[in-house]
């Protein structure tokens, strides 16, 4: 793959061709596009709400014994768990012993459509982790690597308060940029930057009009 994608673009009225997003390189193959998700709100909240209701947020321990800040659930064929014995993904709910909800279609289509814009065509998630952060919560550093492959890219949603994303190099002792996320905004990453250590800073109280003092964030994967 060239690392000078086109972005892009529609024309105006007057033809002249505009970008379609703003969109931040963080590294060579990842980017942030800023606001990307607000046209999908009326459609993205009922269905969150409805993935919610059948698979309820809940507090994972970690093999290590620590309950996780972040509190969890999936939509997908696939979903992100976590107990004493390890970190895997799973096509059934352990709390419900249901499939997961199935990914609502806008889901889907606000994932393809980021990962297109930012280079990657044909993106096909398999699992959608829905992570709720309050203020206080936070996800220490670490690597995305319990999918099969890393040749897909990964796509993230925040939604609500906002936070401070870390987003370091492949070795953890490298220093982190911080990069705040706000409400809207996707980030996609994939390629030469898909196993860097990542993770989100302690959130600050806050309280956003929709979402209240929460923020949600919607990660996809092809997982299988
Ligand atoms: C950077 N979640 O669930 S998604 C996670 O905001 C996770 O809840 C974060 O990290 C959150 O595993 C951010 C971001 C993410 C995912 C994969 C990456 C960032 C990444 C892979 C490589 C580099
Ligand atoms: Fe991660």
């Amino acid at each position: 793959m060239t690392h000078t994608r086109s972005i892009p673009e529609q024309g105006d009225l007057f033809g002249a061709p505009e970008p379609v997003a703003a969109r931040e390189a963080l590294g060579v193959q990842a980017c942030v596009l800023r606001g990307f998700a607000l046209p999908w709100l009326g459609a993205l909240l009922p269905a969150l709400d409805a993935v919610v209701a059948a698979a309820p947020l809940r507090y994972m321990v970690t093999p290590g014994g620590f309950t996780m800040s972040v509190a969890l659930t999936n939509c997908g064929a696939l979903g992100w768990t976590s107990d004493l014995h390890g970190y895997r993904y799973a096509s059934q709910d352990p709390l419900t012993g249901q499939p997961w909800p199935p990914m609502p279609a806008p889901f889907l289509a606000l994932a393809r459509d980021a990962a297109r814009l930012a280079g990657f065509e044909d993106f096909e998630p398999d699992a959608c982790l829905v992570n709720r952060y309050v203020p206080g919560a936070r996800l220490s550093l670490h690597q995305d690597r319990d999918e099969r492959s890393f040749a897909d890219p990964i796509v993230s949603v925040s939604l609500g308060i906002p936070a401070i994303f870390l987003f370091g190099g492949l070795a953890r002792a490298e220093r982190a940029a911080r990069v705040p996320l706000h409400h809207g905004d996707v980030v996609v990453w994939g390629g030469v930057d898909r196993l860097r250590y990542h993770g989100v800073a302690p959130l600050r109280p806050a309280t956003h009009p929709l979402l209240g003092g929460q923020r949600i964030n919607f990660t996809f994967r092809k997982a299988g």
